[in-house]
């Protein structure tokens, strides 16, 4: 009976949570973001699941594509995922995971920073603007075609929260509970499908360790 209680407090409190957005990111092996396109509310979380390869998610403005932002605007740090090889998680059954939150309406332009990946598209937009029709994905990725790709000096995983989840093959909806994300190697795992059970079992575990 108390057992019942504490596990439907803890799912009460993970149905109000913050909604997690998920990106794949070089799914079967392509130079993409999927979606590549997002609209997130300020407080949202956005999770980009490394499928394969060896790829960065990285901020950037919109007329310096493929450049990290605070190349270009000191006053703001950017967040850089730093690279993160499928392969090293792989073994575990694993995925390396990136989360970032989502903390006001402005548009957040992203990009991968391993070799010419962002010349080539491999780029997303966060909220973008509606304001000027000028400043949408497909013209950003056109000035990315012609950018120089420049690799962040400062920390891997700055701005965001680096982790690991389970690989099951599927791009999640988007909905369920904000990613408790951790240290690659710690204790708590991701789930990748970002599912309610997940975190319920997650906290569960929380609960009566
Ligand atoms: C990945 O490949 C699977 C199977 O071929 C396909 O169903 C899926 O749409 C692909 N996903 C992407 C993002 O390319
Ligand atoms: C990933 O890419 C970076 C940058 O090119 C490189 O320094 C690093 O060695 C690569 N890691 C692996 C495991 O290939
Ligand atoms: C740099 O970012 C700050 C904070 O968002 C903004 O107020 C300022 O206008 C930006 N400066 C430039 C040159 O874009
Ligand atoms: C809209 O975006 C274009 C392309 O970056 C820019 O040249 C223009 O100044 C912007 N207009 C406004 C009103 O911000
Ligand atoms: C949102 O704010 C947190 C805490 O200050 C920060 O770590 C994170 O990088 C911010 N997110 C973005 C997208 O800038
Ligand atoms: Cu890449």
């Amino acid at each position: 009976m108390q057992l019942t209680t504490l596990l439907l407090g803890a799912l009460a409190s993970v149905a109000s949570a913050q909604k997690t957005w998920s990106v794949a990111v070089a799914m079967n092996g392509s130079l993409t973001f999927s979606p590549n396109r997002l609209v997130a509310q300020p407080g949202e979380f956005v999770q980009f699941q490394f499928h394969a390869g060896n790829h960065t998610v990285t901020q950037s403005t919109f007329d310096q594509p493929c450049q990290p932002i605070n190349q270009h605007n000191s006053s703001i740090a950017g967040f850089h995922s730093g690279f993160l090889p499928a392969a090293a998680s792989a073994a575990q059954g694993m995925i390396p995971t990136y989360t970032i939150q989502v903390n006001n309406t402005q548009p957040l332009w992203l990009y991968c920073a391993q070799g010419k990946h962002c010349e080539n598209g491999m780029v997303m937009v966060i909220n973008e603007p509606a304001a000027n029709k000028s400043r949408t994905l497909e013209s950003f990725k056109a000035l990315a075609a012609g950018a120089s790709t420049v690799v962040p000096g400062g920390a891997a995983g700055a701005g965001g929260t680096t982790g690991t989840g389970t690989t099951d093959g599927t791009n999640p909806s988007g909905t369920g509970a904000p990613a408790s994300a951790s240290s690659p190697g710690a204790a708590g795992v991701v789930g990748v499908p970002g599912g309610m059970a997940l975190a319920a079992a997650g906290m569960a575990a929380v609960l009566f360790l």
